[in-house]
């Protein structure tokens, strides 16, 4: 254990850092190549961070099952934080450890902060929502290092938990040896997880950013009106939300909980071979403060 246990390990190698992770609590824990990882778009390599790197270490921790299935999404929320704070903790643990032994070391937090574009860097034009970035992509790292795929929904399924994980990454100057990707076939194609999107973001032909922001951030179905005759409408609707909801209450739980209002493709999703003896047969309503 790192915690309260020696400062040291033995030797600095794939299989001494794995022990020591999970130890912390993790249930997963893959090794990528830094120098070969798999990219997302935008791009975001890891040696545009740490040219000298040569390993990124991506841990994931399963989310509670009973949150996901719980009727408030904000139970699971609270869940979520207490697995990015474990994720957090053992990062900035490991990364310590790892600097003293010699080796330049960089966690990247399993929440905010992200970048923030208004503009399309590549056209300079305005997005009709603005979009946001991490400083590396999570999902890309881990199956780099063969821990899972990324399904109809978006997100990474792992064998294990499917969807319902959290995950963080490390990136450091230590040379580990690298787990292979692999090949899987854990989407089934089912189309859950597009049937269940509130805001039509996930459709058959994919995944659309801007839909998923709005409404996993503020709970509109709306997007902001890209033309004039969309105004009315789109006024409505926040009359409408303003009519029963307190903003300035919410803003102040959000700021304190990040709140969410949306996991619904998460939810969904079948794949898990840890969940079989658990899962509840059906999947109950969630709420959120936006919910009708
Ligand atoms: C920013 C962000 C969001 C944003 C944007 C999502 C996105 N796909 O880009 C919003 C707020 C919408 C979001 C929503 C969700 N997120 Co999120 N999110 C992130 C974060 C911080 C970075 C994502 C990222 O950069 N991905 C890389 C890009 C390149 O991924 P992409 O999906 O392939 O590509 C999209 C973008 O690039 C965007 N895009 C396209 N062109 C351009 C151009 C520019 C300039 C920009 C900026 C963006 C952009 O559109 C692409 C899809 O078409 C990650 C954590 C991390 N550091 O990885 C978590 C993460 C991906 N999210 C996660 C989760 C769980 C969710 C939600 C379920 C919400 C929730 N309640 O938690 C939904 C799921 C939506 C979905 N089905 O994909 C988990 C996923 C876990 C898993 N099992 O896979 C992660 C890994 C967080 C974590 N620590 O575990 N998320
Ligand atoms: S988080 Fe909600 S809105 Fe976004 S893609 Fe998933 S189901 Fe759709
Ligand atoms: S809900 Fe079905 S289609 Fe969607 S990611 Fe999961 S298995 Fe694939």
């Amino acid at each position: 254990m790192l915690n309260g246990g020696p400062e040291k390990i033995e030797k600095i190698d794939a299989a001494a850092i794995k022990e020591l992770i999970k130890a912390e609590g993790i249930d997963l824990v893959g090794i990528a190549d830094a120098q070969n990882l798999i990219l997302a778009h935008p791009a975001r390599p890891a040696t545009a961070l740490m040219p000298t790197a040569k390993s990124v270490v991506v841990m994931a921790v399963a989310h509670s099952l009973g949150s996901v299935y719980s009727p408030d999404i904000m139970l699971w929320t609270r869940s979520k934080m207490q697995t990015s704070r474990l994720l957090d903790e053992t990062a900035e643990k490991v990364g310590r450890m790892l600097e003293r032994e010699g080796f330049l070391t960089l966690p990247i937090s399993a929440d905010k902060p992200v970048e923030i574009f208004k503009h399309d860097p590549e056209t300079g034009k305005k997005f009709r929502q603005t979009r946001t970035v991490g400083f590396l992509s999570f999902k890309h790292a881990a199956m780099s290092c063969g821990m899972g795929e990324i399904g109809k929904n978006n997100l990474l399924l792992t064998p294990e938990f499917g969807p319902h994980q959290r995950l963080c990454a490390i990136i450091t100057e230590a040379e580990l040896e690298p787990d292979e990707s692999q090949d899987f076939d854990l989407c089934k194609g089912c189309n859950k997880c597009v049937d269940a999107c509130p805001s039509g973001a996930l459709t058959s032909d994919g995944y659309d950013v801007d839909p998923c922001f709005v409404y996993w951030s503020l709970g509109f179905k709306q997007l902001p009106p890209a033309r004039f005759w969309q105004w009315p409408g789109y006024l409505r609707m926040i009359r409408q939300h303003m009519k029963k909801r307190d903003f300035l209450v919410e803003s102040g739980q959000t700021y304190i909980t990040d709140v969410d209002f949306c996991i619904e493709c998460m939810r969904a999703c079948p794949v898990g071979e840890r969940w079989k003896d658990i899962r509840p047969k059906t999947l109950p309503f969630q709420k959120n403060t936006a919910t009708e």
